[in-house]
């Protein structure tokens, strides 16, 4: 009985997660699905790439937290269209979160979504969102052995992202040991490393953005 009702719970999340891609579409805006762990980095580069794109496309952002509105607020300081979805004692963004949000974001004014999921390596991998593409996103910070343990997240993603390479001298994160680890769950996933720090990759970052735009970067 349980089981049945997960199922059908799990079905309906899939519907509105299709209606969400459906509105998105509608309205030519490509969504990317960011998920990491809390402090990786993603509101990061979610700004290394808003001053990128600057010009080229215009983003828009969905925040995912437990609380507070303090990544909103950072993104707004730039002169983003973000949203803050607070999900009190929720540890991933469910499709229904957002089609609300969708509602409060101007999608005709915006050519990228960035949702910013929960950090976390584990549940906001289960649920689609309505998003073009998943992006995993992993800091030096945590250690090389995150896709052995958290294997889910890089065989749903499109792309990985390796952030604050810039750390690499000061910790013991071993390059080899990760792109081993992760090659034996994805052999062909692409990888950018990143510095949130120096700018190293940053380009790379926001050219694969573009390139995986529904119009490949046509704006
Ligand atoms: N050294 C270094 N620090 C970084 C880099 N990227 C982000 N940081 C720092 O890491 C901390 C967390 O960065 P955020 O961008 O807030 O991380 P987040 O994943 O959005 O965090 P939550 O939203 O809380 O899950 C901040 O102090 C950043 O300045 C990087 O490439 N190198
Ligand atoms: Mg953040």
């Amino acid at each position: 009985m349980k089981v049945a009702i997960k199922k059908n719970i799990l079905r309906e999340e899939d519907r509105i997660g299709a209606l969400n891609r459906e509105t998105l579409r509608a309205h030519g805006v490509t969504a990317f699905n960011l998920i990491g762990s809390p402090g990786s980095g993603k509101t990061s580069l979610i700004e290394m790439a808003y001053r990128e794109l600057a010009g080229k496309a215009a983003m828009g952002v969905i925040e995912g937290d437990l609380a507070s509105d303090k990544d909103t607020v950072r993104l707004k300081s730039l002169g983003m269209e973000a949203l803050q979805i607070n999900t009190g004692r929720g540890c991933h963004l469910s499709p229904l979160m957002v089609r609300d949000a969708l509602s409060g974001i101007p999608l005709d004014a915006i050519d990228i979504l960035i949702i910013e999921n929960v950090g976390n390596l584990v549940c906001p991998v289960s649920f689609d969102l309505g998003e073009d593409a998943k992006i995993g996103l992993v800091s030096v910070a945590e250690g090389d052995d995150k896709p052995t343990k958290y294997p889910l997240l890089f065989l749903e993603a499109e792309v990985v992202i390796l952030n604050k390479i810039d750390l690499i001298p000061h910790t013991d994160f071993n390059r080899d040991s990760f792109y081993l680890g992760l090659r034996a769950i994805n052999p062909t996933i692409p990888v950018i490393e990143t510095s949130c720090r120096t700018g190293e990759g940053v380009v790379k970052w926001v050219e694969w953005l573009m390139k995986n735009s529904i119009n490949r970067g046509e704006f």
